[in-house]
């Protein structure tokens, strides 16, 4: 069995299994989010009280934190959700939007790495060597110019940080600290629309649910998620961000197996 079956089985298991993914995520992102998740085949949950976030994380699939709005009630829920999708073996995704922009959301990223078991860190470089107490530059939630090599910028913070690390960007990074993997998926136009990144880590999570192996469950993410923004890109897309968006959503509901199969670029390195 190649690697691109492998993900392809664990793009056809999400769609077979239909996980139950509670994201506590941004304000910008929700709506496209839960209809990514819909889209993909996963079946999304937005839930953000204190009072219920535990009971809500411990039958999810997957728990997603993301700090893209964050405030004091909202971090003190993705603490207990958090420890609760610990407790119940509930693997937990976390983006950490923005680290490195202000003290507040660095310092919150670093408080949810240290309290919580994370799975997978999803984010751009800037974000992830923020967290690592690495100084990239970084703009608002978007990269900044910051030189250096992702591979080895990730392969440090999962050492670091003893979990899975993807770095995304033109090209995707994803390892434990000794497998790596390289995705050359996607377009540029992904970077147009907001809330992509989001809703790739949340994508994350539907994957995750499915399949125990962290590194190819997440491989099996960044494969797919690129794929199906090149075929978007690649035909009604081609419009523009408004139409993209619409298209991305369409071409996460049908891309296949054998589209992965076919298109997907993703090498050990
Ligand atoms: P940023 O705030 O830096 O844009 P983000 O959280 O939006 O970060 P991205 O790095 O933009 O996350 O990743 C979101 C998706 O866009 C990923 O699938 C990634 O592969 C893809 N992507 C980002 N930039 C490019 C690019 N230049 N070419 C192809 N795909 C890209
Ligand atoms: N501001 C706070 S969160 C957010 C913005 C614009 C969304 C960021 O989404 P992404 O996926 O990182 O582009
Ligand atoms: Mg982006
Ligand atoms: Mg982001």
């Amino acid at each position: 069995m190649t690697l691109l079956q492998d993900i392809g089985n664990t793009l056809e298991k999400v769609r077979e299994a239909n996980p139950l993914v509670h994201n506590i995520t941004n304000v910008v992102v929700t709506n496209f989010t839960a209809n990514g998740l819909l889209a993909l085949g996963a079946s999304p949950v937005m839930a953000y009280a204190k009072e219920e976030v535990a009971d809500m994380a411990r039958i999810a699939g997957a728990l997603v934190l993301n700090i893209g709005t964050l405030n004091e009630a909202e971090v003190e829920a993705m603490l207990i959700a958090g420890r609760s999708a610990n407790q119940h073996g509930v693997p937990v995704i976390f983006d950490p939007v923005g680290a490195g922009a202000t003290p507040y959301r660095t310092k919150t990223a670093q408080t949810i790495m240290r309290e919580v078991r994370v799975s997978v860190i999803r984010g751009n470089a800037a974000e992830i060597a923020h967290v690592i107490g690495d100084n990239w530059a970084i703009k608002g939630v978007d990269a900044g110019e910051g030189s250096g090599d992702a591979v080895s910028l990730a392969q440090s913070a999962a050492k670091l940080l003893g979990t899975t690390v993807v770095i995304t960007g033109k090209e995707d990074v994803i390892t434990d600290g000794r497998t790596t993997y390289l995705i050359r998926n996607g377009h540029p136009i992904l970077t147009k629309v907001t809330g992509t990144g989001c809703l790739l880590t949340s994508v994350l999570g539907a994957f995750a649910a499915v399949e125990k192996d962290v590194l190819l469950a997440g491989a099996s993410a960044l494969v797919s998620y690129g794929v199906a923004a090149e075929l978007a890109a690649a035909g009604r897309g081609a419009e523009g961000p408004g139409r993209f968006q619409i298209e991305f959503l369409n071409q996460l509901a049908r891309i296949s197996a054998d589209d992965v199969h076919r298109y997907g670029a993703i090498d050990r390195v």
